[in-house]
């Protein structure tokens, strides 16, 4: 990506990294509507007309057709531009500063299949069979993951109850990532370099908010019209805690332990994510502890649906304190 010359900043590349179904797509589609109902100024555009035809796309699927996102084949690259509120700020007597322009945040994404973070190992065609840790895709999955310095690490525990895999997709990537920065010298303090948000998705289902719940997690925001319940700051990374406890495997707690072995502990931040959010009545318009699911399941996963209007809980949040925190440190080698 180049860089932005007016701004004398370079963008940043953030990637997604998660196992197939937990969230990521989901995520990236509730951004617009996230931006717009966070009211604090900040907007979503595309670089490019297929990132913008995306965004146009996805958030209309959400919107008007109450659908999630179809699991994705193909390894999507997209470039959006956030654009914060103008600032504020004034100059002598008052007059408005010349050089007070409204903050920008390049993003590049790449939204990959799941099952690229997997293991890699073998499995059709046998030991004379393409061997998949040299597919193109995981190469350039894991190209993007060491140009990137900023991670958004999706969480999804309703999976872990059931497939406990989610230190299945995190370690064989994570380990080929620092083999690689270990050979460029981009392992320089004996942890890598990226800052990563850490999502706990799926924070409107019932087993994940009555966790929260039952550890007195919750607290509500006193902006909030609706009064949704929240996760803040540091509980987040109790409630992730807490939810690995029940992993199917029992291996979740790895998934922290190895976050917090390579990763700079103040360099990841948790976040309790849920894209869709809970289900408000519109004439009430207030959280109803009696009434708060916002997913109608179906059959399988891609059939389920949305019950009302998206109220996304930290889907920005994530974005925002990723860019926040990149833009204050110098571009690393190899970013291009
Ligand atoms: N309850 C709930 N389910 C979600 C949410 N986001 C996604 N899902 C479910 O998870 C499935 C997979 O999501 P997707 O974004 O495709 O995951 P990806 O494979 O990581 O891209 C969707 O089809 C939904 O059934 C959410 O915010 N809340
Ligand atoms: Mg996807």
């Amino acid at each position: 990506m180049q860089p932005d010359p007016s701004r004398g900043r370079p963008d940043h590349n953030i990637a997604m990294w998660g196992a197939p179904g937990s969230g990521k797509t989901t995520l990236l589609a509730a951004l617009y509507t996230a931006l717009t109902r966070s009211d604090d100024g900040w907007k979503i555009v595309g670089s490019d007309p297929a990132s913008s035809d995306y965004l146009i796309e996805r958030t209309n699927d959400l919107l008007r057709g109450k659908v999630f996102p179809e699991a994705s084949m193909a390894l999507e690259r997209y470039h959006w531009t956030l654009i914060g509120p103008p600032p504020r700020r004034t100059g002598f007597w008052g007059r408005k500063s010349r050089q007070a322009e409204p903050p920008r945040i390049g993003i590049g994404m790449i939204d990959a299949p799941g099952g690229l973070f997997g293991t890699g190992q073998r499995t059709a065609g046998g030991p004379s069979g393409p061997d998949p840790s040299e597919d193109p895709r995981r190469q350039e999955l894991l190209d993007n993951l060491e140009q990137s310095r900023g991670i958004v690490f999706l969480f999804d525990p309703i999976r872990e109850f059931t497939f406990g895999d989610a230190f299945d997709h995190m370690y064989p990537p994570l380990n080929r990532l620092a083999e690689r920065m270990l050979a460029t010298g981009g392992f320089t303090d004996g942890k890598l370099p990226h800052h990563v948000a850490v999502c706990v998705t799926k924070f409107d289902d019932p087993r994940v908010l009555e966790t929260a719940e039952a550890r007195g997690l919750l607290t509500t925001d006193d902006d909030d019209p609706y009064r949704l319940p929240r996760v803040a700051g540091d509980d987040a990374r109790e409630l992730f805690h807490e939810l690995s406890q029940v992993s199917a495997t029992g291996s979740a707690d790895m998934v922290l332990k190895t976050l917090e072995q390579f990763f700079h502990p103040d360099r990841i931040r948790f976040f309790a994510t849920s894209s869709i959010g809970f289900y408000v009545d519109r004439r009430t318009r207030c959280f109803d502890w009696d009434d708060f699911q916002n997913m109608v399941p179906g059959e399988a996963d891609e059939d389920s649906r949305i019950r009302g209007q998206l109220h996304p809980i930290n889907v920005v949040e994530p974005m925002l304190w990723l860019g926040q925190r990149l833009a204050a440190t110098r571009p690393a080698k190899g970013v291009s």
